[in-house]
């Protein structure tokens, strides 16, 4: 309790209206508590630093501002409160997992990357050699991680075969670590036979993940669905492409904080004529990607009546708008879209599977979206 706080509860001479001493009494009590569940949650590794800190600051001023008004006279305190705040600081401040990579540890070798995982190798090859050799020296040690350039965190996850690196927007809590520490042991254990015989064959390889989430890519044919859904998948762009004729669906693990879910992606064909067999394929889904065409705003029209046919086969399902073809000039203006997406309350992306730009991005959000984040 603060020396401010416990001289206000102690009485004293505040010339606010009796009616609201009692109420802002109870509201104060109830942010205490707060920081004391705070506190535990820290203690608990639930939560990092840079969470910590600044929920503790914001119920601090919080206090404070509530305090002051009441000395002030003002009985209108409880405009002062911003419940709710608490969660958007604790999301600003959650670690992201923007990649993982799996090492080989017998040839320092990367076996694998999943998500993005930008780092210049000649700063992790000898940070990875001269953590094997610390970790070596001080068995057991377990995870370690350590603050990179850009304020990001890297972390480290020793197993038998292979070191898991993890890289995330800014430092991790214990139970994140504890979350990687379990994927790398489920990694090793589903892969030994495979790990135990090298040369390792990445391809073979399998990647725990949590569950399979299903998510839909909808929008007029020749927009870049299946562009998109390539350029994420196997990494490459071709400019010329045969029309996708009915359903296509291809999975990929991603990587979302701390954890890992593996999407199926169902990329369903444009065409007006297939509409009779399309809303068979949106059952279950938990996330939709509305994409429409930057240079066609007939694509963006459209958006809607996609929104429209897909909410009613599978109900409960989340939109996100991708803009895509952003390399070529923009005729849809990024206002409306984004007016539009604002609208359903989802998330909008631009994109360009040309490039390559905006394309994580799209495939995080509809995991996100689709995990129920
Ligand atoms: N310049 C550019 N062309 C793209 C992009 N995405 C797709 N395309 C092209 O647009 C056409 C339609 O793409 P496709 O993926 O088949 O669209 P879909 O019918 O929605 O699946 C193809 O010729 C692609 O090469 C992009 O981001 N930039
Ligand atoms: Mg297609």
């Amino acid at each position: 309790m603060t020396g401010l706080l416990r001289r206000w509860l102690g009485g004293g001479t505040s010339p606010e209206p009796e009616s609201a001493k009692p109420k802002a009494k109870e509201y104060l009590a109830r942010v205490q508590a707060k920081i004391a569940k705070l506190a535990e949650d820290f203690a608990a590794g639930t939560i990092n630093r840079a969470q910590f800190q600044e929920l503790y600051s914001h119920y601090q001023r919080e206090i404070r501002t509530i305090e002051q008004m009441i000395e002030a006279g003002q009985g209108d305190w409880q405009s002062a409160v911003t419940e709710g705040q608490s969660v958007m600081i604790r999301k600003r401040n959650l670690a992201r997992a923007e990649g993982y990579a799996v090492y080989e540890n017998e040839s320092g070798m990367p076996l694998a990357t999943l998500g993005s995982f930008q780092i210049d190798s000649a700063l992790l090859v000898p940070m990875l050699s001269s953590y094997r050799a610390a970790t070596a020296e001080i068995f057991g040690a377990g995870m370690r991680s350590t603050a990179i350039e850009g304020g990001r965190w890297l972390c480290f996850v020793p197993g038998q075969h292979t070191t898991l690196m993890a890289l995330f927007t800014v430092e991790v809590a214990p139970k994140q670590m504890e979350a990687l520490e379990h994927i790398h042991r489920v990694f090793e254990s589903a892969n030994r036979h495979r790990l135990a015989s090298p040369p390792v064959d990445p391809t073979g390889l399998i990647f725990p993940h949590e569950y399979t989430l299903k998510v839909v890519i909808a929008g007029d044919g020749n927009v870049g669905k299946t562009s998109l859904v390539r350029r994420y998948c196997e990494g490459k762009f071709e400019s010329s492409r045969v029309m996708t004729i009915g359903v296509d669906f291809q999975t990929k693990v991603v990587a979302l904080p701390g954890r890992a879910v593996k999407l199926s992606i169902w990329d369903v064909a444009g065409q007006e004529r297939f509409q009779s067999f399309r809303a068979g394929f949106y059952r279950g889904s938990r996330a939709v990607a509305l994409v429409f065409d930057v240079t066609n705003t007939e694509s963006f029209a459209h958006l809607a009546r996609w929104r429209e046919e897909i909410a009613k086969a599978a109900k409960g399902a989340r939109f996100v708008v991708v803009g895509n073809k952003l390399d070529l000039p923009r005729v849809q203006p990024q206002d409306l879209a984004g007016r539009f997406a604002a609208d359903l309350g989802a998330p909008h992306v631009g994109t360009s599977a040309a490039t390559g730009d905006g394309v994580p991005e799209m495939f995080e959000a509809l995991a996100r979206l689709a995990a129920g984040e």
